[in-house]
């Protein structure tokens, strides 16, 4: 590559600019972009059906109109962020290939069943949470197209957040069998949601460099830290315990310490291993073929309106 070209991307992103589709950037750069891009769409995809399994048996029809919406929101981040990575050069099809045929990664996260009503929740106070405390600086990332998704798409993640919560807070105030189900909730996500934000700082490969092109703006162990210390007083708000007896608060950092995480179930999961990662895979290819008439429909409708068009 041509260095006066490096050195000229690289003064923009020191200069804090946008960088734009069609303007010049290293290939390592647009690579990043497209791995992590890619697999966050991927994710906002997966992420849909944990939640989805719950669609048909919400309590009421208020926590049922607001699911539907909730689900339907993931689904349209998912779409801003591939119609963001395929200004890469990468087009859609060959990412949801990458997907199905089971080569592309997705947020370890979605590979955890929904036991109960209260998993539901928890994963929109513990894992919207978690996504936004990670999407918020990413909305500083140095690609436009990027930054510019994260916009829109935090704005509804902080309304998924507090969904959850209200689920949670319901529960954890309601019979002694519900606050246990919320609890129960809790003691499953925690771990796996702490997992989220990635390896810790000294293991995580792509860090050093994506934090130099400005792609991230913060290390995983900060962002991880950031969401142990804002949630813990959620779950003593409403009563709930955080399942981890090394949790204290450390007056000296002014945060929180707390324990061990398990990176071997981590990279476990990353390697597909997850408890429901083939059902989800399942699912995913399942839901392209089935679909398989609608894109031949369009398709075939679009080809006449050009002939018509034409004529
Ligand atoms: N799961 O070197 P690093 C949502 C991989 S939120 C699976 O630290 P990096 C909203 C990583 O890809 C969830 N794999 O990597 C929602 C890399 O492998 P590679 C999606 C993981 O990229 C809520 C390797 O480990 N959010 O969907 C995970 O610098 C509710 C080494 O790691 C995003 O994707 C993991 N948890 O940092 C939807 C946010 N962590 O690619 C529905 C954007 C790491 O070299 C319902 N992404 N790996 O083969 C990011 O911010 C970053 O990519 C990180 C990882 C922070 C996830």
């Amino acid at each position: 590559e041509d260095p006066a070209r490096v050195a000229e991307f690289e003064a923009r992103i020191a200069r804090d600019e946008f960088i734009e589709p069609k303007d010049w950037m290293p290939e390592a750069y647009r690579r990043t972009l497209v791995r992590q891009m890619s697999q966050h769409a991927h994710s906002e995809i997966v992420g849909m059906l944990p939640e989805g399994n719950w669609i048909t048996r919400a309590p009421s029809l208020r926590r049922k109109a607001v699911l539907l919406a909730k689900v339907q929101d993931e689904g349209g981040h998912g779409l801003y962020i591939y119609a963001a990575a395929e200004t890469l050069g990468t087009s859609r099809e060959q990412m949801v290939d990458a997907l199905h045929s089971g080569k592309a990664k997705y947020s370890t996260i979605f590979n955890y069943p929904t036991l109960t009503w209260a998993d539901i929740g928890a994963i929109g106070w513990l894992v919207d949470g978690a996504a936004i405390m990670n999407q918020v600086p990413l909305q500083r990332a140095s690609y436009g197209p990027y930054a510019r998704a994260m916009v829109r798409i935090c704005k509804e993640e902080s309304f998924h957040q507090r969904q959850g919560f209200e689920i949670m807070m319901g529960l954890a105030a309601g019979t002694a069998a519900q606050k246990r189900m919320a609890q129960d909730a809790l003691n499953r996500w925690w771990w796996p949601s702490l997992m989220m934000f990635g390896p810790p700082d000294d293991n995580s490969p792509n860090s050093a460099q994506s934090m130099r092109w400005r792609i991230k703006r913060e290390t995983n162990d900060e962002l991880r830290q950031k969401f142990v210390d804002v949630t813990v007083p959620q779950a003593e708000a409403i009563g709930l315990t955080i399942p981890d007896p090394d949790l204290t608060w450390n007056e000296a950092r002014g945060a929180y310490d707390f324990g061990a995480i398990d990176w071997d179930e981590f990279y476990a999961v990353v390697r597909g291993e997850g408890p429901t990662a083939k059902e989800r895979l399942k699912a995913r290819n399942d839901a392209w073929n089935e679909g398989a008439w609608v894109r031949e429909a369009a398709t075939a409708h679009a080809a006449k309106r050009a002939r018509k068009a034409e004529a």
